[in-house]
Order: structure tokens, then C-alpha cells, then sequence
């Protein structure tokens, strides 16, 4: 049987190990944090993502999938451990270091090293060296010459979107980039075992700089829309419906603003072309500064707003990272949150169905409770929408007249919000 070692067991690591687990593959998951592996091994996943539940607990019950401490021996090594940025907004490769440290001494002759983790152009190549350097025993690639290697290393960065992570996983095209076409075709040999989207092969390198530019590609398209919603608020226009008008255009495809770009992926992995090229790569880095001053913006905002009220009471709508999922990471909403509870002066109520308990970084705070939809509504002065669940849209925004609204989301502008049945009131505010 097949054997996969998964390294790291995060939010790509923990869904491709069951995913793995499921296609029959003898899994071994990987990972340095105790309490995650106790959990997984209990069947239980540490974080929320539709169906993971489902499939862990089937690959721990059939003996499949086993998390440990300590990687073992196997033919195929995927690393999916964070890449996250260090000061200076540099890349901070040091799990992908340790991982490699890690899983050198287990590596074999036909073992296949696969590294999925977003990383910047030369990273495959790094790991190829740091590895060969802990095992000169075995003949390593080298870039585009195969020589008589005994290990592939390649780079198939992931590819899956956070609340679709399992469908995504099977059903999106692949891009696969070795250090030699061999190391390429090796590592296809996995992955076509249960990708049912296309596999491309090209050079590692290359598969590096094209997972950066999808991100990168996002996040400028998000920045145009962000900096769209703040012009709107200024000349008095609803941004909302101008995107929408805007893309009945042919060739038009504007995103949808927000409250900022957040995650552990769009706002980070522009830094790692920023700084392979800082001269060059003016727009992306200006679409990572426009992004990152959305929620300062709204911030400043509400604060603006709440200078109209003693002691005012403001119910923020959503606070993770994004619409439909629970993941709190890099959430720029949060950061709204905490930002409003360091002025001071206020009362913060948070609605969130996908938040089931007062974030950590809140506790022992007076001024901040998580509270129910209606609660939210009734006690509020200011009500913030800031992520747009599919749970808001049941809302009865016209129970909101008499409220002041900050609309992040555009929540008040579709056909059920009373944006667009004209009613909007006196005091609500939206773009
Ligand atoms: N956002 C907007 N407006 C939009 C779309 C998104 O403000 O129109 C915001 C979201 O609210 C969120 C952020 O952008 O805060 C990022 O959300 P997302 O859904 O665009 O992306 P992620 O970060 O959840 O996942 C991305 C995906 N990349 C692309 O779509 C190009 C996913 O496929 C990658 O696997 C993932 O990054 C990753 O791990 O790199």
C-alpha cells in the first residue's frame, strides 16, 4: 500500500491526510503540536471546515490515518506547513526548515518530497539543498538536471479555498512543478490518483511564482474594489450597486469590497513577490497597503459615528476572516473589534453564528459580549455589518431603520435588504 507522510496538520495538511485516508492511502500525519495530534487521533478535527469532521473520523476509525509526533518512513512526504511573513514583510521559512530537518532522517531512495506550502520563487530549490545537506548518502536533483537522483522533490502548491476544502481538493485543476521533469512526473503520480481536475507539469520555479500571482491576482482585484467603496462613501454613491451595474458589462468583473482582505493567504503571499522584486512590483504592494487600511478605515468610521451617542453601543456583525467560515485568522473584522475596545468610551456587542464562544482575546474585557442576532439589533446605536454570513441575509433590515448602519458587506443593498426597497432611513449610513 501507498504510503503518505503529511507534514503538518493544519488547515491543509489535516484535510489532504483524510482526504488521503479515504482514497485508501496509508497515512501517517505529521505534527509538532501535541494537543492537534491527541485531538485528530480522538477523531476529532481542531478547527471547522464543511464534511473534514466526516472524514477524519471515518480515516481515524479504519486505522488509515494515524497522527503522531515524529514523521516515519514512507514514499510520498508532502509538507503543507505555514509560510507565514517575519519583519520587513519578509517570508518566514522556518516551519518549511524545520519540517525538512525533520523529515530528512526517514527520507529513502524513491522517496518523492513534495512541498505545498505557499512559498516564495527558489523555495523548492532551498529545500532540495537543506535536505541533500542532512542526507549526502542519497544523489539528489538539481534544477532541470535529473542527473541519477534517488529523491524527487517538487513543488504542487495548494491550491483550496477555506469553507469548500474538500470538494476543491479532488475537483481543482493542479499545478505541479519539479525540480526535474521526473521529480514532476513522480509527484503527478500522486496526485492523479485522486485529482479529478487537470495536472500541469512545469518546473518548480515556476509552479512557486504561479501560486503567488493567483493570490496576488486576488488581491488586487479586491484592493480595486476596496478603494471603489471608499471613493463611493466620499461622493455619495452606493458602491454596491455600481459593481453590480458595472459587471452587466461584457469584459467588466469587478470583486466585492469588504472590510479588508484577511486569512493567512491573500494578505501574506503578495509580500513574497514584493520582496523578491521591490522595485518592481509597485501595484501589487500598493493593493496589499489599500487592503490592509480597509478596516482602519471603517474603524475610523464608526468612531466617527459613535461621536453622536454618550456611551454608544455597537453591534458588529461578523467578525471572522471571511463570509461562511469560522476562521478567525487575520480577520480584519476582528480587528475593527479591538480596535473599538482600545478607544474605549463604548459598548461592543459581537454577532457571529459562526463564533461560538468570546474570542481568547477578549476575555476579562467589560466592555464586550457575544450576543444573539436580536440582542445585537435591539440594543445597539450603531450596528456595523462586517462579514456578510448567509445567516444575515435572513435578517429583517427593517427593523433596522432606526439604527445607525455601517454596511461593510453590501447586506443592505441586495433585493432583501430595505437598501433597495427605499426605505432607507435618515440615520443609516451604507457603502
Ligand atoms: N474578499 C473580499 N472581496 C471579494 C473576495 C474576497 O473582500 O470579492 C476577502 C474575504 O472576505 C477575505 C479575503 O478577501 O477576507 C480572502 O478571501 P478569499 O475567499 O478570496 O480567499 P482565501 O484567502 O480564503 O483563499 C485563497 C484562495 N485563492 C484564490 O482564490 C486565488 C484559495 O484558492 C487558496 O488556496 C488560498 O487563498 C490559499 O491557501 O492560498
Amino acid at each position: 500500500m501507498t504510503k503518505v507522510c503529511v507534514v503538518g496538520l493544519g488547515y491543509i495538511g489535516l484535510p489532504t491526510a483524510a482526504m488521503m485516508a479515504s482514497r485508501g492511502f496509508e497515512v501517517i500525519g505529521y505534527d509538532v503540536n501535541e494537543t492537534a495530534v491527541s485531538s485528530i487521533n480522538a477523531g476529532k478535527a481542531h478547527f471547522h471546515e464543511p464534511d473534514l469532521q466526516m472524514l477524519l473520523s471515518a480515516a481515524i476509525n479504519t486505522g488509515r490515518l494515524k497522527a503522531q509526533t515524529q514523521p516515519e518512513e514512507a514514499d510520498y512526504f508532502i509538507i503543507a506547513v505555514p509560510t507565514p511573513f517575519k519583519d520587513g514583510k519578509k517570508p518566514d521559512m522556518s516551519h518549511v526548515e524545520s519540517a525538512c530537518d525533520a523529515i530528512a532522517p526517514f527520507l529513502q531512495a524513491g522517496s518523492t518530497v513534495i512541498l505545498e506550502s505557499t512559498s516564495p520563487v527558489g523555495s523548492t530549490e532551498m529545500i532540495t539543498s537543506r535536505l541533500s545537506a542532512a542526507r549526502p548518502d542519497l544523489a539528489w536533483p538539481q534544477y532541470k538536471d535529473p542527473g541519477d537522483a534517488q529523491i524527487a522533490v517538487a513543488h504542487c502548491p495548494e491550491r483550496i479555498l477555506p469553507g469548500n476544502m474538500l470538494r476543491e481538493l479532488v475537483a481543482n485543476d493542479r499545478i505541479i512543478g519539479g525540480m526535474t521533469d521526473t521529480c514532476s512526473r513522480r509527484a503527478q503520480s500522486l496526485y492523479e490518483t485522486f485529482v479529478t481536475g487537470q495536472i500541469y507539469i512545469t518546473d518548480c520555479r515556476t509552479a512557486e511564482f504561479v501560486k503567488l500571482i493567483e493570490n496576488a491576482s486576488r488581491d488586487v482585484n479586491i484592493a480595486f474594489a476596496n478603494e471603489l467603496s471608499v471613493i463611493c462613501d466620499r461622493i455619495g454613491v452606493d458602491v454596491w450597486q455600481a459593481v453590480e451595474l458595472a459587471n452587466k458589462h461584457p469584459r467588466v468583473s469587478i470583486l466585492q469590497p469588504g472590510t479588508g482582505v484577511g486569512g493567512h493567504c491573500i494578505a501574506v503571499d503578495p509580500w513574497f513577490i514584493v520582496d523578491s522584486a521591490p522595485e518592481e512590483a509597485r501595484l501589487i504592494r500598493t493593493a496589499r497597503e489599500v487592503n490592509d487600511r480597509k478596516p482602519e478605515y471603517i474603524f475610523h468610521r464608526i468612531l466617527d459615528l459613535a461621536d453622536r451617542f454618550k456611551n454608544p453601543v455597537i453591534s458588529c456583525f461578523g467578525i471572522t476572516y471571511k463570509a461562511d467560515v469560522g476562521d478567525l485568522r487575520e480577520s480584519p473584522a476582528l480587528k475593527i473589534v479591538t480596535k473599538l475596545l482600545q478607544h474605549g468610551g463604548m459598548r461592543v456587542l459581537i454577532c457571529d453564528p459562526l463564533v461560538k464562544s468570546l474570542p481568547a482575546l477578549f476575555s476579562g474585557c467589560p466592555d464586550v459580549d457575544l450576543v444573539d442576532a436580536d440582542a445585537a439589533r435591539r440594543e445597539a446605536d450603531i450596528v456595523a455589518l462586517l462579514v456578510g454570513h448567509k445567516q444575515f441575509k435572513r435578517l429583517e433590515f427593517n427593523r433596522f431603520l432606526h439604527k445607525v448602519v455601517i454596511d461593510a458587506t453590501g447586506l443592505m443593498s441586495r433585493p432583501n435588504g430595505f437598501a433597495t426597497e427605499g426605505h432607507v432611513g435618515p440615520r443609516a449610513e451604507r457603502w
